[in-house]
Order: structure tokens, then sequence, then C-alpha cells
């Protein structure tokens, strides 16, 4: 029975970051951990595009958009959608994941999720190089795997 499993191999392979610059402190830490992940792993700094967008909201057009060129294997998106006092969170964090998800599918391709959904800054800050690790790197990573993988299933042998 053939397995496929992709691991996070970056050489000749082309990205777009795209990310919200609500919350900068944030996912300016989350840009850093996604191209220290695709760089460590093979990606040349000069095929990485980085996609400045105002707020979680815009990510999807962005990847839709960056998706529609077909320069990218894959496709990191993100954000830090934080709580506050009205339910406007609950519009932005799933506008943004159900718009990344049906981007990723409409147009074939890998999309990493590393839009943060949390109650409080801390949250987001543990979240971002803190304690809990860097969701940007872990985005960039499962992009990079996912890409790898089908990129296996493509070549496999048709019997
Ligand atoms: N955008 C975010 O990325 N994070 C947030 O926490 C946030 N909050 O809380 O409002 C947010 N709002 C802006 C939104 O994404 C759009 O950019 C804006 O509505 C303009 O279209």
């Amino acid at each position: 029975m053939p397995e496929f499993n992709g691991t996070p191999r970056g050489q000749g392979r082309r990205f777009a970051v795209v990310v919200s610059r609500f919350n900068e402190t944030v996912t300016q830490r989350l840009v850093e951990g996604a191209l220290d992940a695709l760089v460590r792993h093979g990606v040349a700094f000069d095929d990485i595009d980085v996609l400045w967008v105002p707020g979680a909201w815009e990510l999807p057009l962005a990847a839709r958009r960056a998706a529609a060129t077909e320069r990218y294997d894959a496709i990191v998106a993100l954000g830090a959608v934080i709580r506050g006092d009205t339910p406007h969170f609950d519009y932005v964090a799933g506008a943004a994941s159900r718009g990344l998800a049906s981007a990723s599918v409409e147009y074939d391709v890998p999309v990493g999720f590393g839009v943060l959904t949390c109650d409080t800054m801390a949250q987001a800050e543990a979240r971002a190089g803190g304690e809990h690790g860097n969701k940007g790197w872990d985005a960039a990573i499962a992009a990079l795997e996912v890409t790898d993988l089908f990129d296996q299933v493509d070549g496999a042998p048709q019997d």
C-alpha cells in the first residue's frame, strides 16, 4: 500500500505570505517566524513575496489574487484577530478562516493558516514567538509539507 508523507522541502519553490497589518506588533513576529521557516527549509529569499493588507478581513482576497497569478506553489496566511467587546471579532475571524479555506480549495493551492484568533493580546503574543511557539512558523511548515505531499502524489506511478 503506497503511503505519502510530505516533508518540508522548499528548494526551488515559490511562496506568497499574505499578512494583515492590524495588531502589527504580533503579525510582524508571525512574518518573521514564517520567513525563518521557509528559508531554513530551502526556499530562496527572492522566491518569497510578502503581501500586506489592512486586516484579517482582507486576507482571503489577497490569497485569491496571489493564487490567481499561478506564481506560487503555496501561500502562508498570517493575521491576529483579538476579541473586543462587540461581535466584530466573530465576523472578521469567521470570514478570514472560511475565505482562506475556500481560496485554497478553489484555486487548488495549499494555504497555511496562521491567523491567530485570541481573547487577549497576551494570548496572541504567546503564539507569536512566545511560550506557545510561533504560529507563523507552523503555518509555513504546513504549507511546505502539503506542497511536497502533492508533488509526490502527482508524480506517483499510475497502475
Ligand atoms: N482586523 C484584524 O486583523 N484583527 C482584528 O482584531 C480586527 N478587529 O478587532 O477589528 C480587525 N479588524 C479590521 C478588519 O480586518 C478590516 O481590515 C476592516 O474592517 C476594514 O475592511
